[in-house]
């Protein structure tokens, strides 16, 4: 695919390119950031203060005129590419036709079309139903109801590095304290946490962390007790942490062996994110449930739980909705992007990425001396940065590495428990020459001291 311009249907056409024709951020940027400061609650967080009036395939381009390159995809939203031309054209003609009709009192076909896609595209080839919601965190929430309906027992499994959302069942099952869970208790009960596999700290492998977490659910659970477990298969917020190979197929199986419903949340991790249509793929696993939501529609709000036919079927009639569930623009946008993804092998694309950037970040980690691992799978990708020469965590350098690559037009984000890794989500069709500036803006940033 060229993308050397991003053409946006209806708008410019946007020079694949990094520009910076002000400091970042630039004056216009930093007025609009003071009424941001006057209008919006403190409360709502923040990457970096630039502004942005256009955006599409690598770059960002902002008030002040300054071209940035995505390395972010607005949180792994905008996979295939912003105002993507086939998202673009058919939210105007499903705008114009009509906005909202709600799907529990008259509904429309695009709903049908997005749920026929998720049972086809998702791991499995049982029969399998869907429904439609408006955010990730709205799905999961979904998913532990039908499955709480369909096993009448409560207790919800979640990991330690997880992240799930921001509304109180959803806190619930997140990991982290900071800024997500603290001062907002208390939390939604029967959640319990037990460990993950994360080779680069616990040191096992994934069949004995399977084994360590199983234990813990025996033990201090009772198998069933249990309705749901709930994974990331790549943990994402967390510190992009890829379980030991059999850790999620382990869980599978004894998830199986004891009628709990295993929920794949594929939030960030799904739609060719990681060089697959789901991370489930790569080691075959068939979830019971699986969460969707974020690359889904083009960037769109849009989410979705995709399951075995008898597990959604078993809630009762109108037990599940919502007013602007599957709302017909978002569901348009998402046969756009799902257009977009099989067109242009969007999978294939992601891998290509991992091609370009693994190796170099390999290289950066072995001059800087401060990246104690290079993980992730396909265009979810992350250096865990240490302090030289062992595994403490080190998250001042990585928000420094994250300013200094800020400052020169790379938007790259942070995550991790520790607050020490730099992820990287770029656009699945991000142009190569972008990636590799971006590279060389990393290794700059990690190189000075
Ligand atoms: N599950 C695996 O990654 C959202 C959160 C950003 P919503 N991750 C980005 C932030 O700081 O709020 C996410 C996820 C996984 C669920 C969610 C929640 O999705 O659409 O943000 O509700």
């Amino acid at each position: 695919m060229s993308l050397d311009v991003a053409r946006i249907a209806g708008g410019p056409a946007l020079t694949q390119e990094r520009r910076l024709v002000t400091a970042i951020p630039g004056p216009r940027s930093i007025e609009l950031q003071a009424r941001r400061t006057a209008a919006v609650s403190a409360g709502v967080g923040g990457t970096l203060p630039v502004f942005i009036v256009a955006a599409g395939g690598g770059v960002l381009v902002d008030v002040d005129g300054n071209s940035l390159i995505d390395m972010g995809s607005g949180i792994a939203v905008t996979s295939v590419g912003n105002a993507a031309p086939r998202v673009v054209e058919a939210v105007q003609r499903q705008v114009a036709e009509f906005t909202h009709t709600c799907f529990m009192v008259t509904p429309y076909e695009g709903y049908v079309a997005v749920c026929e896609a998720l049972n086809e595209l998702t791991p499995g080839d049982h029969a399998k139903r869907s429904a439609l919601f408006n955010s990730g965190a709205e799905a999961v929430e979904n998913a532990v109801k039908v499955a709480r309906a369909f096993t009448r027992r409560q207790a919800v499994v979640a990991f330690e590095h997880g992240y799930h959302g921001r509304t109180n069942l959803t806190m619930a099952l997140t990991a982290k304290n900071m800024p997500y869970k603290h001062s907002f208790g208390p939390f939604a009960p029967e959640v319990y946490r037990v460990p993950l596999s994360y080779p680069f700290r616990d040191g096992i492998s994934g069949p004995e962390a399977a084994k360590r977490a199983i234990s813990r659910i025996d033990k201090e659970l009772g198998a069933e007790n249990v309705a749901a477990i709930i994974i990331e298969p790549i943990a994402g917020e967390g510190g992009f942490i890829v379980p030991g190979e059999g850790f999620l197929p382990e869980l599978v199986e004894y998830a199986r062996a004891n009628g709990i419903v295993f929920i794949a949340d594929e939030i960030q991790t799904g739609f060719c994110r990681t060089g697959d249509w789901f991370a489930c793929d790569h080691e075959g696993v068939v979830p019971d449930l699986i969460t969707t939501a974020k690359g889904i529609a083009g960037g769109l709000p849009l989410a979705g739980v995709t399951g075995r036919a008898e597990i959604m079927d078993a809630v009762h009639v109108g037990g599940l909705g919502g007013t602007y569930g599957g709302n017909p623009i978002a569901c348009a946008a998402a046969l756009g992007a799902i257009e977009e993804m099989r067109e242009h092998d969007l999978a294939g694309a992601a891998r290509r990425i991992a091609d370009v950037m693994e190796p170099r970040l390999r290289t950066i980690a072995e001059r800087s001396g401060r990246i104690g691992e290079v993980r992730g799978r396909g265009a979810m990708l992350a250096v865990e940065v240490v302090v030289p020469g062992g595994t403490e965590p080190d998250p001042a350098t990585t928000a420094a590495v994250a300013r200094a690559c800020h400052a020169e037009g790379v938007v790259v984000l942070t995550a991790g428990t520790y607050g020490n890794v730099l992820r990287f989500l770029p656009p699945l069709g991000i142009p190569e020459h972008l990636l590799v500036e971006a590279l060389d803006v990393i290794e700059r940033a990690f190189l000075v001291p």
